[in-house]
């Protein structure tokens, strides 16, 4: 399933490319309408071009055709590596950076000849970058904001990237008869938002068979170190990877440490001592006797601490060792099974790739009972938002395609635009058809943090709002979250019964872990949506579950938990 998710990205950036170049718009486009509809598909591209059939792709002619078959045979397209090396790397890396356009780009390289980010930041510290057009004072702490979060990026992938790829590689390291227990660690197994490497475990009767194996896979682009039992090696998507073989009679004692935190390892130690115990990757043991008294599994590893098993995803130091060595119940979080629907999907009324008929037939795939639709409203006109009489519209096309359904429900929802003072981009008679209103924000991220606040408390205030969707507005390694004063916002959402999502889109993650921890203890019902764009994006759905574990949420907080009668029950204002 990589293969269309990868060709999709490089056929954007061959738009991106072809846009600097200022290639004929129609091109551009063409680009980024395959990378869309490729996106959409929800069959692997090489058993689609095993029958031929490339082309029956809507947007895919003969030309991408051969690129994708190209790409499926030798992992590049040659053409898309001769425009990147047509285009100076400088350029590439400017454009990047929020704030920085193709025009702007070319003026910095050739009216002030930076020729690195440093040489960007430098200049912008001393406010050098004035006299270029549309680069005032302000944007000088823009861009210097933006590399700061490049260079954080850098250091860390999200989720949504890593996951699959470590994934992949225990798919393929689990296939040796050697391998016994393989099992990811660290910050991925956490569920963290974002990662520096990848950590995986593995046991087995042939360590070095297995070290082999994991430096000849075909996507190692650099070994960085390769010994009997650890190895570790770049994989070509620059991400650092670390496989260490254990002993069986070991592997939760090396779970344990090696999917940490450290933070929550070193308090673990510290109870340890306190019993007369030691604790590291070995096992436990009795520090008098030097005896081992536990390590083969982490049950056992927390039991020889008095402790119950915790979850991998409340393993922060956040007060959890605390809380469950007094004996307070350790949550049941939420898994992907609970889920029974999708609270935030766009069709290609907006700006989705599919039909709601392609979401529903999606959606039933994954076993869910229903799924909202949540199109933007009239005023992003970007995204394609719908008139009052187009939503009107799909609101009838629904109710049609409810009648053809069995034990499937599509429930009529908007994602409708807060503007700039609070009010909502539909009239209240329009919002009053709808099942669920969504409500967010999508422009005007300057205003003060005051502004923000009574603008999102406002649109809580409507009756008929029931969700606020991506509440900070962030987007991981490309914009901060917006400030708000969250006190009121949990408080407002509380009093007027409004849900807050956690938008599992992978860039977005948002609300965060700790603001839906506290949204849960503020008393607050949350909704995951995958704010897909396409089918395939319904697949999102685990990276907001990831969230929601993180925050301890448990069934009776989210709102996919339950049947879409009982959620519309809850959803009711006043
Ligand atoms: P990351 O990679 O920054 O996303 O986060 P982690 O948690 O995966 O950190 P990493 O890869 O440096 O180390 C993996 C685990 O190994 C970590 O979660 C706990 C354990 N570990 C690493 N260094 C230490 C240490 O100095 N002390 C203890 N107690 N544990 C450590
Ligand atoms: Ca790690
Ligand atoms: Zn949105």
């Amino acid at each position: 399933m990589i293969n269309n998710l990868e060709i999709a990205k490089i056929f954007n950036q061959i738009a991106d490319l072809l846009e600097l170049k200022d290639e004929n718009i129609f091109r551009v486009r063409a680009y980024r309408r395959a990378a869309q509809n490729l996106e959409a598909v929800t069959e692997d591209v090489s058993e689609i071009a095993k029958r031929k059939e490339l082309t029956k792709i809507p947007g895919i002619g003969e030309d991408l055709a051969g690129k994708i078959t190209e790409f499926i045979k030798t992992g590049k397209i040659r053409f898309f590596e001769k425009l990147k090396k047509h285009t100076s790397s400088i350029y590439l890396e400017l454009i990047t950076i929020p704030g920085i356009g193709p025009k702007t780009a070319e003026e910095l390289i050739y009216k002030l000849k930076i020729k690195s980010l440093k040489g960007l930041e430098e200049k912008a510290r001393g406010h050098k970058l004035s006299g270029i057009p549309g680069l005032g004072e302000k944007t000088e702490s823009n861009i210097l904001k933006g590399i700061e979060l490049i260079r954080k990026g850098r250091e860390r992938v999200m989720l949504g990237t890593a996951l699959p790829l470590a994934e992949d590689i225990t798919r393929r390291l689990k296939k040796l008869p050697e391998t016994g227990e393989i099992v990811i660690c660290g910050s991925l197994r956490r569920q963290k938002e974002t990662i520096r490497d990848i950590d995986i475990l593995v046991t087995s009767s042939n360590p070095r068979k297995i070290m082999n194996a994991f430096i000849g896979l075909p996507f190692i682009k650099r070994v960085l170190a390769h010994g009997p039992t650890k190895s570790s090696a770049l994989i070509k998507e620059d991400i650092q990877v670390d496989v260490r073989v254990v002993e069986p009679e070991s592997f939760g004692a090396a779970l344990l440490y090696f999917t940490g935190s450290k933070e929550h390892n070193i308090h673990l130690r510290k109870i340890a001592v306190k019993k007369g115990l030691k604790i590291n990757e070995y096992g436990v043991f009795n520090i008098k006797t030097k005896k081992k008294v536990g390590g083969k599994t982490e049950e056992e590893m927390y039991k020889t601490l008095g402790l119950p098993y915790i979850p991998p995803e409340l393993r922060e130091d956040r007060g959890e060792v605390e809380s469950f060595a007094k004996g307070a119940r350790v949550p049941r979080l939420i898994d992907l099974n609970d889920i029974k629907g999708d609270y935030h999907v766009h069709t290609k009324a907006s700006d989705g790739s599919n039909s709601i008929e392609d979401i529903v037939k999606a959606a039933i795939a994954k076993n869910y009972e229903y799924v909202v639709i949540s199109d933007h409203s009239k005023s992003l006109k970007i995204a394609g938002g719908l008139s009052e009489d187009e939503l009107l519209k799909q609101i009838k096309a629904i109710r049609e395609i409810n009648k053809r359904l069995k034990n499937f429900r599509v429930l009529a929802g908007s994602e409708v635009d807060i503007l700039e003072d609070g009010s909502l981009d539909y009239s209240d008679e329009i919002l009053a058809r709808l099942d669920v209103v969504t409500a967010s924000i999508h422009t005007g991220f300057k205003q003060s943090k005051e502004k923000l606040t009574t603008r999102i408390t406002r649109a809580m205030q409507n009756k008929y709002v029931n969700i606020i969707a991506h509440l900070s507005g962030r987007l991981i390694g490309e914009r901060d979250a917006y400030p708000l004063n969250m006190d009121r916002i949990f408080k407002t959402a509380r009093e007027t019964n409004t849900t807050l999502e956690i938008n599992a889109f992978p860039n977005r993650l948002d609300l965060d872990d700790t603001n839906a921890k506290r949204a849960k203890e503020s008393g607050i019902m949350m909704a995951i949506g995958s704010d897909s764009h396409s089918a395939l994006q319904l697949e999102s759905m685990k990276y907001g579950v990831s969230v929601a574990r993180r925050a301890w949420l448990e069934k009776k907080d989210v709102l996919n938990c339950l049947t879409a009668d009982e959620a519309l029950k809850r959803l009711k204002k006043g």
